[in-house]
């Protein structure tokens, strides 16, 4: 792919800001060795090698000591000239840092610029790209291990590999229009509706993966429903082990919905507390009730919480939302006899004390055992975002419909479609217009 133009030498700290040990300073683009030759007052040093060395201003005023490196194009991060600046961490030796880069022409980096760069000079392509954010992102080892695998390549050679095989299938039924009277090997038309037959069957079976790799990447989605005064809050809280939402023997006190974010055996759970059900006649509660409702349709997971105290008594909500992507978690079992059923609903009971912590440790095993469940895959890497999805979706309908085309030019024309929705997943073609939204999600400095 040609190299848009960069005239602008481009700098960020890389590294966080704030105080800290040491800060990552990165520059990119013609004027780089020139900003480090007076940074330092020196010649180059060799390529890819540390060396230390005083940081000075234009007037020769030192700034910091810290180590440099150069990266000569095209063999660095971007492709472009890059140079690195380890600086010590200080709010003032940043600001002496920037002022002085901005001294010599140099320009803030806007965010994902970098990594722009890197993919208009054909070091990464748009999967890896986005692996970086979902790496810099990465909050559990689940996460941490997709993203790391899409950055090393993994979703782009699957990609390529679809896009390289419907180029070739495409070729083969142009040939087919081409020498339709002339002598062509025979079975190239079969074998190219075939291979259209057999990249649509992988490509479904890639979608069809329940959401697997976009849920990793947000999070399992986990709503602890039930009547009032269950203990719904109380359980969050416990499980939180911080008071993150309002325990109250008030009913009705929980309207809106509140969540904490776990790291569950290196699984992402998001668990959000939500408002008792039951008939109410206050318009705030009500719209928790709701609220809490629209949750318990769009969770993943739903742990409802029944009353020890209550049972064998059910109330008709509660049984209602027991089932399939349900726990059933009798809590208050300090106060309970502990002659609760062994299902309810179907499903078998976690009975647990929100007030003792009895039982949670078996209940958090429990959500662990689901989130990996659903979220964790095979050898196979997963889709991780909508953006790849809408793609395939089309190009496996452009297939099975080319697959029903009798004439070899529709049916090419077809596997175009096809290959160039496989295409603007990696951004191989027609990407101009899908950069900004990419990039736009990225922090100053990658
Ligand atoms: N003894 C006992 N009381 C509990 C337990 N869990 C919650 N409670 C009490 O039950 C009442 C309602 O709790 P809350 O968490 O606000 O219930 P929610 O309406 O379902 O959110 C409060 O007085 C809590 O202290 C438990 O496991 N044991
Ligand atoms: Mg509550």
């Amino acid at each position: 792919m040609a190299a848009a133009p960069s005239p602008d030498t481009i700098f960020a700290q890389a590294s966080g800001i704030g105080r800290a040990g040491v800060a990552v300073w990165r520059l990119s683009g013609p004027e780089a060795g020139a900003a480090l030759r007076h940074l330092t007052g020196r010649a180059l040093p060799p390529p890819r090698q540390a060396r230390l060395a005083v940081l000075a201003d234009a007037g020769g005023q030192p700034l910091d000591r810290g180590l440099v490196l150069w990266f000569p194009a095209p063999a660095s991060f971007t492709g472009e000239d890059v140079v690195e600046l380890h600086s010590h961490g200080g709010r003032a030796v940043a600001a002496a840092i920037t002022e002085a880069l901005l001294g010599q022409g140099l320009r803030p980096a806007e965010a994902g610029e970098f990594s722009r760069r890197a993919f208009a000079h054909g070091k990464l392509d748009l999967t890896q790209a986005e692996a970086i954010a979902d790496l810099t992102a990465a909050e559990t080892e689940a996460q941490r291990r997709q993203a790391w695998r899409q950055m090393d390549g993994a979703l782009m050679r699957l990609y390529e590999d679809w896009r390289r095989r419907l180029l070739a299938a495409q070729a083969h039924l142009e040939a087919e229009i081409d020498f339709a009277d002339e002598d062509l090997p025979a079975g190239v038309g079969s074998a190219a509706r075939r291979a259209l037959g057999e990249l649509a069957g992988e490509m479904e079976a890639h979608l069809a993966d329940g959401g697997r790799g976009e849920r990793l990447r947000d999070g399992l989605s986990v709503a602890i429903l039930g009547a009032p005064n269950v203990g719904k809050s109380s359980l969050l809280n416990r499980i939180a082990g911080r008071p993150a939402a309002i325990v109250s023997s008030t009913a009705g006190t929980t309207r809106d919905v509140i969540e904490v974010h776990l790291d569950l055996a290196g699984f992402p759970v998001i668990l959000a507390d939500t408002a008792g059900l039951r008939e109410v006649a206050d318009a705030v509660e009500a719209e928790g009730v709701r609220r809490a409702q629209a949750r318990a349709g769009s969770a993943d997971l739903r742990l409802v919480v029944l009353d020890g105290q209550a049972l064998p008594a059910l109330d008709a909500t509660s049984l209602a939302l027991l089932g399939e992507g349900s726990l059933a978690v009798v809590n208050k079992r300090d106060l309970a006899g502990g002659d609760w059923p062994e299902t309810i609903g179907g499903q078998p009971v976690l009975a647990v004390s929100a007030a003792t912590g009895e039982g949670i440790d078996g209940l958090l095993v429990a959500l662990a055992g689901q989130a990996a469940a659903i979220l964790a895959g095979g050898e196979a890497p997963a889709l991780t975002r909508a953006r790849h999805r809408l793609a395939l979706a089309e190009a496996t309908q452009a297939l099975r419909q080319g697959q029903q085309e009798p004439l070899p030019e529709l049916a090419a024309e077809d596997v175009r479609v096809a290959a160039r929705a496989v295409g603007r997943i990696t951004g191989r073609v027609d990407v101009e217009e899908m950069l900004d939204v990419i990039f736009r999600d990225f922090c100053i400095g990658k």
